[in-house]
Parts: structure tokens; sequence; C-alpha cells
């Protein structure tokens, strides 16, 4: 970068709005994970919209491509830079005002660096709810929430972020701002272009604000850990549960022995509720506005039809906060835990809800007869069809000897979700991780009509280049 770009640069955005110091930039340039790492000689960190704009007018000038980088939480390495040490990483983490909360139309207005938890934390104030809920809430933002049309634990009963979002500021590639908050649920003028920029992984634009939909507040809460024999017995019983209390189902989690295994092994004070393993496991959380609306008595009598059909194999229902956090951080905590175990091969794939148990059995059986003792640390939002297909190498296998297979086992997972009519990507994005393979399984023509969104909005390229599109 030349020292003039770097004075301009430094004329919008102030002193604050810069990073140059090289141990500063550090946690810029890698994912949460290590797992993709770039390099830059600049982070630029506006606090508004116009700084923003300001921002990429004057890297479109100079011909310098940006990065948009929120919390870094994302899994697919969507915010970190390349290695030429030419990109610039904008970060927006100081956009975070909280515009608005209209408890009435029921929505709040938010800018992007605003990290998810807060937005929960708002609507709770005015006795409403902000849905979204996934793991890495205290850090990512609603920007990178956004962008990635991330889903999380709620998705079965409110939708992804994209079933969330009323409203969109977005500053386009050639500095334009575009003022879409819009807090309409009802608008018919054309097009709707908000959706183009969501899930668009910081490619076609700068997310600044949004205007989220909120909901009203769950009072009552129950909570239940279920043992199960297999991935079948996980689908039918979300099916029981959704005959007898409908929309009260608030999450539904599934996850394989080896899942919980990487927790109890590495989470300080993780705890197996039964005495013995079993195959599978679900968590059941039911919700609703009423405090006292029975939720235990109804989750009780649909655990016992489930014992009945031979669904269940064990059952707790969590009495308490601190036995409900228990059993979701025995769910949350795979994430992380399975980092402990050598590379943890992702695969975020999404199938019908109706061919979960075929696909999970194919696919089990190809990847075990690849490689003997491999670990399948499959779990997910089953509730969407959203399996965290993730691979551990088998205990004592060599760390390398494992990675490089990661291509070939990714085939046989993706190959799988192709024949089940699936996603390669259910919520983490393509990033820089799936662009390349994405060609291989999703429609020529829609791939057509992306590149073609791209030229028109971004003829230049310089918005997050290297990321989703096939090279
Ligand atoms: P970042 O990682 O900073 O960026 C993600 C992408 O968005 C990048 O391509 C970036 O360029 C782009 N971007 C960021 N901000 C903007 C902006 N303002 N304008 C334009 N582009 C932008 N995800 C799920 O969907 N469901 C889960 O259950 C889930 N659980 C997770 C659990 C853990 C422990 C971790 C570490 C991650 C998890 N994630 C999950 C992934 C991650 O948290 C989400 O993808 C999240 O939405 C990323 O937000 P972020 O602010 O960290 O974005
Ligand atoms: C989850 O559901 C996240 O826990 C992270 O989406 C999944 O780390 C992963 O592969
Ligand atoms: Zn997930």
């Amino acid at each position: 970068m030349t020292p003039e770009l770097l004075a301009s640069l430094r004329e919008v955005v102030g002193d604050a709005g810069l990073v140059t110091d090289p141990d500063q930039l550090a946690g810029y340039l890698t994912d949460w994970r290590g797992a993709y790492r770039g390099t830059a000689s600049v982070v630029v960190r506006p606090s508004t919209a116009e700084e923003v704009a300001g921002v990429v007018t004057l890297c479109r000038d100079a011909g310098i491509a940006l990065v948009p980088q929120g919390g870094n939480t994302g899994l697919c390495g969507g915010a970190v830079p390349d290695s030429s040490g030419q990109e610039v990483v904008l970060s927006l983490t100081r956009l975070r005002r909280i515009r608005e909360v209209d408890p009435v139309n029921q929505t709040i207005t938010v800018e992007a660096g605003v990290v998810l938890q807060q937005v929960q934390e708002a609507a709770a104030a005015v006795d409403r709810l902000f849905p979204l809920s996934l793991g890495a809430e205290a850090s990512c933002t609603v920007g990178g929430n956004l962008s990635t049309n991330a889903g999380g634990t709620a998705v079965l009963r409110y939708g992804t972020m994209r079933d969330l979002t009323l409203g969109l500021e977005v500053v386009l590639p050639d500095g334009r701002v575009w003022n879409g908050l819009e807090k309409l649920r009802k608008d018919n003028t054309g097009y709707d272009l908000k959706h183009l920029f969501i899930g668009a992984e910081g490619t076609l634009g700068v997310v600044t604000a949004a205007v989220l939909k909120l909901y009203p507040a769950l009072h009552g809460r129950a909570t239940a850990w279920v043992a199960l024999p297999s991935a079948q017995a996980a689908v039918d019983l979300l099916g029981v549960l959704r005959t007898l209390v409908g929309d009260r189902v608030t999450a539904f989690e599934a996850m394989s022995r080896q899942s919980v295994e990487v927790v109890l092994r590495h989470v300080a004070g993780a705890r197996d509720p039964f005495a013995s393993p079993h195959p599978w496991y679900a968590l059941v959380e039911l919700g609703d506005t009423l405090a006292d609306a029975g939720l235990d008595g109804l989750l009780e009598s649909a655990l016992g039809e489930a014992f009945e059909r031979e669904l269940a194999l064990d059952a707790v229902v969590a009495s308490g906060s601190a036995q409900i956090a228990g059993l979701w951080s025995l769910r949350e905590g795979i994430s992380e835990a399975q980092n402990h175990e050598g590379p943890s091969l992702k695969h975020d794939v999404t199938v019908p809800v109706s061919s979960i148990a075929a696909f999970v059995a194919e696919t089990d059986r190809a990847l075990a007869a690849a490689v003997p003792g491999i670990r399948l640390v499959v779990y997910g939002h089953i509730g969407d069809g959203n399996l965290h297909y993730n691979l551990s190498k088998p205990v004592g296998a060599d760390d390398e000897e494992f990675r490089v297979r990661a291509d070939e086992l990714a085939r046989i997972v993706y190959d799988g979700t192709a024949r089940f009519d699936g996603s390669i990507s259910a919520e983490h994005g393509l990033g820089q991780s799936k662009r390349e393979i994405v060609a291989d399984y999703k429609d020529p023509v829609a791939l057509q009509l992306m590149r073609g969104v791209k030229e028109l909005l971004d003829p230049a390229g310089l918005m997050n280049p290297g990321k989703v599109l096939p090279s």
C-alpha cells in the first residue's frame, strides 16, 4: 500500500480506525481454528456507514481488494485475506450501534458490528426474542451472520438469518450506499435485493446495518437429553414431538456417540448423563410464551410415547437452569473439543430430514471402509436436515497421513449428499474452503447467474476475491 493511500484512509477513519502494528494485525489474519492464514499490512476499522463508503471508494480508485470481517468466527476462511499481502482487511466491529428497537412492529435495527448476543439481550429487554442462536454468539456479529446466512439451533422454528431479515443497508463495491432499511413485512415493489447480499460472504458489498425480526419472548422452557438407538430414531422422535407439541419444539439437536465422547474427554466438568454409552443422542427443547404452559409434562408424555415405540433408550428431563446449561454444553462443546483430536475435517451438509437416516448409514459405511477406525463426529441441527459430518483420525493415527486424505473423504460425504438431493453447504457458506468443489455439485446455470450478479455489482472483482465463486 502506498503512503498516500494510507494517509487518505487515515483521514477517513482516524488513528483509531487503522491497524498496522504486526502484533495487532495477527488476530485478523487467521481464523478461529488457525485453519486459514493470510497476510495484510493494514486493517481498516471504520465506525460509520459513511466511513465504510469512504474506505471502499478509496480502495476502488486504487484497485485494492477488500476482505470484510466481523467477529472472525466463520468456519470456511471467508474473512481471511489471501497470502499476497496486497489485500486490506475491512473490520466492521466498530459499527456497533443499536439504532432502534420497535417492540410494536417487532423489529430491531442494528449496525453490522453488533455482536449477536447483544441483539438477543436488547430484544429480551423489551420482552421480545431475537431467535438466532449459535455457539459463537458471544463474538460473531450481525454482519457476519447476514453474510453467511447463519443458522444455528433455532432454525427449525424461526428460520435462518435470511428469514429473520426485513431490511439492509449496504455499501456497494463502487462506494454508493444502498439504503434498504425497511421495517416492512410486505413490499412487492420489484426484486427483493436484500437477498443478494444475505449469504454473499462479502463478495457483493459491505453490509453496514440491518432491520431484523423480533418474536414474543419465551418464558416457559423444558429440556431433555435422550439416548437413541440410531439416527433413524432421532428423526422418528422429532416426528413424535412435532405431532404432539407442534411449534413448541424450539431445538432438536442430534449427536453420534463419538461427538459426545470428544466433549467428555476435553471439556472440563462435562459429564455423561447416563451410566452407559448409547449410539446416538438428541437434545430436545420446548419453549412457550407462557411460564406455566406445562412443558415438562408435555415433554414427558412425548418421551413416554417414544419409549413405547422403542425410539428412546433412556432420557433425562432437566430440572433447573444449571442442568439445562450442562446439557447444552455437551452439545455446544463439540466443535471446540474436536480440535484437540488432531485435524477436524469439517463437512457442513444438508439433506431432506426424511433422508437423514439413510444418508448417515450409507456415508458412515463408506467412510469406515475408506479409513478403518475413523471417528465419525456427526452432529447437528437435524430438524433442518443439517449435519456437521466431521471426521477425526483413528486413535493413535498420524495427523498428516489423515489430513492428506481430506479431499478423498470430502468426496465421499459430498457424493452421498448429492445422491440424497442435499447441499454441500448448509449454514457455514463456501468461503475459500468449498469455492472450487462447489462447481461439481451446483447447477451450472445457477453458477452462471451468480457470476453475472458478481460482474454487475463488482466488475473489478475487488470485494473479497477468491471466495465463494469457483476460479
Ligand atoms: P466472520 O467470520 O468475520 O465473516 C464471515 C463471512 O462474512 C466472511 O466471508 C466475511 O467476509 C463476511 N462478512 C462479515 N461481516 C460482513 C459485513 N458486514 N459485510 C459483508 N460481509 C461480511 N454458524 C452457523 O450458521 N450455525 C452454528 O451453529 C454455528 N456455530 C458455531 C460455533 C462455533 C464454536 C464457531 C466458532 C462458529 C460457529 N458458526 C456457526 C460459524 C460462525 O459463527 C458464523 O458463520 C457467523 O455467522 C460468522 O459471523 P462473524 O461475525 O464471525 O463473521
Ligand atoms: C455447530 O453447530 C456449529 O456447533 C459448528 O455449526 C460446527 O464446528 C463445526 O463443524
Ligand atoms: Zn451448526
